[in-house]
C-alpha cells in the first residue's frame, strides 16, 4: 500500500490516503516511484473546476521518479532509470504524432479526458474503489503507473525536484518561447503572468535571443523574480492599464511577441491588444471552459495581421526537448533551482495551493 493526495470533490482540500493499491504495470506501461512533484496551477484548476475532473482522482502531473517495474513490451526504459513524467504521452503513431505534433497526441487527449491511462482505465484503487489519475500521470502519489510514452529518461545526477519541474512548467514555458512562437533575434517580448510557467517563458525568450523582455504581473515579488530570469523591464498590472504601458515602452507599436500565461479572458484580450501589427500573441494560460474572447475582426485581425496561437505543452517533443533542457540547465543557461521556492511534504499540498493563490511562490515542490 502507498500514499497519495486525492481530490475527493470540487474545491475540497485534497485528502491524504495511505491505503492506495497500485496494480502492476500492464503492457507498455511503467511503475514509477516518484521522487518529486511540482504543484502547478493546472492542479489547482482541476480542483476548482476550471478544468474538468472526475473525483476521486490523484492530481499532480509535474513529476519525476525512478522506474520500479516495467510492463510487457517496454523497451525504452529499464528498472532503475530516472525519468521525467510527460503528461502528454506522445504515442508516436497517431495523426498528430506522425506530423511532428506529438503534444497534440490523440491518444494522450483521450487519456486526459478519461482520467485513466491510454486504455481509459486507471491503475490505482483506494477503499476498494478505482482512483482516476490526472493526465495519465497522478504525481501526487508515492507510486504511479504511467504509459511508457509518458516517461523520458534523464541523467541520474540531476535533482529529482528540478527534473519534476521540467515535466510541466519548464517544458511548457520554455517551449512556448522556443517552439510555439517564432522569436527573432532582438524581438521585444511581453509576458503577462510571471508564475512558475511565465518565468520559464521569460527565460526561454532570453535563450531564443529576445531583446527587450517586458514582464507583467500584479505581484511585485514575481516581477522581481522575472528580472532574475531575464526580464529587462516590468509592468505592475495593478498600477494602471498594462496595454497602455507596453505601448508606451514600444514607441506605440506593441510587442513583437506577447504571451498570456494566466488563463483569464481579460488578460488574453490585453495580450492581443499589446501585440504589434504583424506580431504574434501566444496563449498559454488555461481559461475556464466558458471564457469567450471577442476581437475587432478588421482592425484587430485583418488590417493588423496578428497571429494568435494557442500553446499546448509548449509544442514540445518531449523525447528531444527534455534532454535539451537538461543540457541548458547543466550549462547554466536555464535557471531551474531558482524556481523551487519551497520544498514540501505530500501532506503540505493544500498549503501549496494557498501559497500559489497568494502569489508567494514560483513553485512549491513535493519531495517524496
Ligand atoms: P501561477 O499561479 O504560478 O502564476 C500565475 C501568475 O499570474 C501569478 O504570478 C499571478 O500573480 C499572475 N496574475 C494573476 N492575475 C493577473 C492579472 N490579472 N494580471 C497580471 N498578472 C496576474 O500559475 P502557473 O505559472 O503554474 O500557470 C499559469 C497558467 O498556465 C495556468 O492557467 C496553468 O493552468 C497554465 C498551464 N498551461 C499549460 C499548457 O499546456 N497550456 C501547461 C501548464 C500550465
Ligand atoms: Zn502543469
Amino acid at each position: 500500500m502507498s500514499k497519495a493526495a486525492v481530490m475527493v470533490g470540487q474545491n475540497q482540500p485534497l485528502v491524504i490516503r495511505e491505503d492506495i493499491e497500485v496494480e502492476a504495470p500492464h503492457a507498455n506501461e511503467v511503475k514509477v516511484r516518484m521522487g518529486a512533484s511540482g504543484v502547478c496551477h493546472s492542479d489547482l484548476s482541476m480542483l476548482n473546476g476550471t478544468m474538468f475532473a472526475m473525483p476521486p482522482i490523484v492530481l499532480g502531473h509535474e513529476g519525476a521518479g525512478v522506474v520500479e517495474e516495467i510492463g510487457e513490451g517496454v523497451t525504452t526504459v529499464k528498472v532503475g532509470d530516472h525519468v521525467v513524467i510527460s503528461w502528454v504521452p506522445q504515442c508516436g503513431t497517431c495523426f498528430f504524432c506522425e506530423r511532428d505534433q506529438g503534444y497534440l497526441c490523440e491518444n494522450a487527449m483521450a487519456a486526459l479526458a478519461s482520467g485513466g491511462l491510454l486504455d481509459g482505465t486507471p491503475r490505482m484503487t483506494s477503499d476498494g474503489k478505482p482512483l482516476m489519475q490526472m493526465a495519465a500521470s497522478g504525481t501526487f502519489s508515492e507510486v504511479s503507473i504511467v504509459p511508457e510514452s509518458g516517461v523520458v529518461k534523464f541523467d541520474d545526477d540531476v535533482d529529482m525536484r528540478v527534473a519534476a519541474l521540467i515535466g510541466c512548467g519548464v517544458l511548457t514555458g520554455t517551449g512556448a518561447a522556443m517552439n510555439t512562437a517564432n522569436i527573432r533575434k532582438g524581438d521585444t517580448i511581453a509576458v503577462i503572468g510571471c508564475g512558475g510557467v511565465g518565468l520559464n517563458v521569460i527565460q526561454g525568450a532570453r535563450i531564443a535571443g529576445a531583446g527587450e523582455i517586458i514582464a507583467i504581473d500584479m505581484n511585485e515579488t514575481k516581477l522581481q523574480m522575472a528580472k532574475e530570469f531575464g526580464a529587462t523591464a516590468s509592468v505592475n498590472a495593478a498600477q494602471g492599464d498594462p496595454v497602455a504601458q507596453v505601448m508606451e515602452m514600444t514607441a506605440g507599436r506593441g510587442a513583437d511577441v506577447a504571451f498570456e500565461v494566466i488563463g483569464l479572458g481579460s488578460t488574453i484580450e490585453q495580450t492581443i491588444g499589446m501585440t504589434r501589427r504583424g506580431g504574434q500573441s501566444i496563449l498559454v494560460g488555461v481559461p475556464k471552459m466558458d471564457v469567450m474572447v471577442t476581437l475587432p475582426a478588421f482592425l484587430g485581425l485583418v488590417l493588423s495581421e496578428k497571429t494568435i496561437k494557442g500553446c499546448w505543452y509548449g509544442s514540445s517533443n518531449v523525447q528531444k526537448d527534455v534532454p535539451k533542457l537538461v543540457k541548458l540547465y547543466k550549462s547554466g543557461e536555464l535557471k531551474l533551482d531558482e524556481l523551487i521556492s519551497r520544498t514540501i511534504a505530500l501532506e503540505e499540498v493544500n498549503e501549496a495551493f494557498d501559497a500559489m493563490e497568494t502569489g508567494e511562490v514560483a513553485r512549491s515542490v513535493i519531495k517524496y
